[in-house]
Formats: structure tokens, sequence, C-alpha cells
């Protein structure tokens, strides 16, 4: 059998791929499995810096969860287990490196709320996103809810999870869904590019700076901000700070370690 996730580790960057080419990357048991534990493998690996999420094959990012495994669920028992064990999606929140989503084709459904809960999200000018969950006769909640208003703005977050429309590449650019979009067979280089140039900052001021603006968002301003000077404070001390500033006077390149 093959596995429903890839990893592949290049050059500091982790390479995770979603791999279900034939059911468009549907979400399935195996990869709500697979797919934490691959998240949460990257980012404790030393020799990996930033990870970048895709999906295989030509047509999709991810088209949700798998509809051939929809059926009836015992609710309470449902409920018990995601209070007792963790939402699947949580590992995206444990991460604490960079995670870019690479997003292609088709992204819709759980697979947008995937792409969610990522840092950055970028994407080709053929993928397509959307809500379809409401027509299903539930909503998104592996966080699509929270995290699509956060990113977006209530107003449109709520035209996409009411409307279920899928909207294409440029729309999603224009109103701030993904942040780039690139033809598409140059996806795959500028999710290299951008990952490789996260890759060479100091590692701490990359996750700091990602921990700061992340839980900056569930926390009003003050309390974002001492957050902030906290992490800023740890970070005046580091080897890699001092390192920076000692290349910057010599002119030449700087070597991070890290510490
Ligand atoms: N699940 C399983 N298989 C899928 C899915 C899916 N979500 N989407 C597509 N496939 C399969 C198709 O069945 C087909 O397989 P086969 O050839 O074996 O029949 C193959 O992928 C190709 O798909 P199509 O032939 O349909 O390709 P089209 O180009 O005609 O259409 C679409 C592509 C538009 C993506 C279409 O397949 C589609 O609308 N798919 C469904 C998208 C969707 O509604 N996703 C679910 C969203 S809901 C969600 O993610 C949150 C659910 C939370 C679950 C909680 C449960 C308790």
């Amino acid at each position: 059998m093959t596995d429903s996730v890839v990893t592949h580790i290049e050059d500091a960057i982790a390479w995770i791929s979603l791999n279900r080419p034939d059911a468009l990357n549907a979400i399935n048991d195996d990869i709500r499995q697979a797919l934490p534990a691959a998240i949460d493998a990257a980012d404790a690996n030393p020799e990996v810096r930033v990870i970048v999420l895709r999906g295989s094959g030509p047509r999709a990012f991810c088209v949700g969860a798998d509809i051939k495994e929809f059926s009836a669920v015992d609710a309470p028992v449902a409920y018990r287990q995601q209070r007792a064990h963790g939402h699947w999606i949580a590992a995206f929140d444990r991460a604490v490196k960079p995670v870019i989503a690479s997003i292609h084709g088709y992204c819709l459904g759980g697979g947008l709320e995937i792409a969610l809960a990522c840092d950055i999200r970028i994407a080709a000018a053929d993928a397509t996103f959307g809500f379809p969950e409401t027509g299903h006769g539930i909503i998104p909640a592996a966080g699509g809810t929270q995290r699509i208003s956060r990113i977006i703005g209530m107003g449109v977050a709520l035209d996409l999870i009411l409307t279920g429309e899928r909207i294409a590449a440029q729309r999603a650019l224009s109103m701030g869904l993904v942040s780039r979009l690139a033809e598409p067979d140059a996806l795959d280089g500028l999710a290299r590019a951008m990952a490789g140039r996260i890759a060479l900052l100091p590692p701490l001021a990359a996750q700091f700076a990602k921990e700061a603006v992340r839980a900056g968002a569930e926390v009003p301003l003050s309390v974002g901000m001492r957050h902030e000077i906290d992490l800023f404070t740890h970070l005046l001390n580091t080897e890699d700070r001092l390192e920076a500033a000692q290349a910057f006077r010599e002119k030449r390149s700087p070597r991070f370690t890290g510490r």
C-alpha cells in the first residue's frame, strides 16, 4: 500500500505531500493520522527549518474530507474522543517551524482548512478554493470558521462559508486568502525559493516571529505586545543575532547555528 502522506527532506526543507491523487487527496482516516505525525516529525527534526505542504498529482491540493467514508456517526462518542485526544489539525498549531501551503488545483472543505492552518499560503493560477460543507449539512470544523475570518475578515469569510461558492486563485489573492500566485509549472519553484529564503534566516528569529504573530491573534493587543517584547528580549542574547551584526560589519554572509 502506498503511504497517504509522504515526506521528502532536502536543503533544510521538509516537503510533505498528501498522497492520494486518485481521490484528489481527500482526507481519509489514514491522512488524519499520518499528516499530524508528519508535521510533528518534521518539526522535531533538527535538519529541517521550513515545512512545505502540497498535494500529489496534477489536479488537487486536497478536496476535503473523503465523502466516500461519510456515514452515520455516534456523535457523543466522537465528541468525547476529540475532547480527550485533541483535533488532528492541532499539529499545525503545535509546529514551531514555519509551514507553507503550496496549493494547486482544488483546495476545498477540509483541504482549505488545512491550508488555513499553515502560516503562508501560495497558489498556482489554476487553484480553486471553496467551503462546500454547508451543502453537506455540516460546517467547516477543523478550525475553518475561526481561522478564515481572522485571515480575510468576517464579511468575506461568511460569503464563502454560506454560499459554498468556489473562487479562483486570482480572487483568493485579492482577498488575502493566499499571499502569492505562480503559473502552475512555476509553483514548486516559488515554494522552494520562499522556503529556501526562510531556511537561511536565524531559525529562532523565524520561529519567534511566527509565534508572535500567531499567538497575538488570540489575545488583546496589550497582551500580544507583552509577549512580543518577551520573545524579542530572548533573541537579544542569541549567538545568531551577534553573528548577523558581525557579518554585516565584515561584509560577509552570516553563518547561523540556531543558538
Ligand atoms: N471524497 C472522496 N473522493 C473524492 C472527493 C471527496 N471529497 N472528491 C473527489 N473525489 C474523487 C471522485 O469520487 C473521483 O473518484 P472516482 O474516479 O473513483 O469516482 C475522483 O476523486 C475525481 O473526482 P471527479 O470525477 O468528481 O472530478 P471532477 O473534475 O468531475 O470534480 C470536484 C472535481 C469538483 C473536486 C468534485 O469531485 C467534488 O465536488 N468533490 C467533492 C468536494 C467536497 O465536497 N469535499 C468535501 C468537503 S466537506 C469537508 O471537507 C469537511 C467535512 C467534515 C467531515 C465530518 C464528517 C463527520
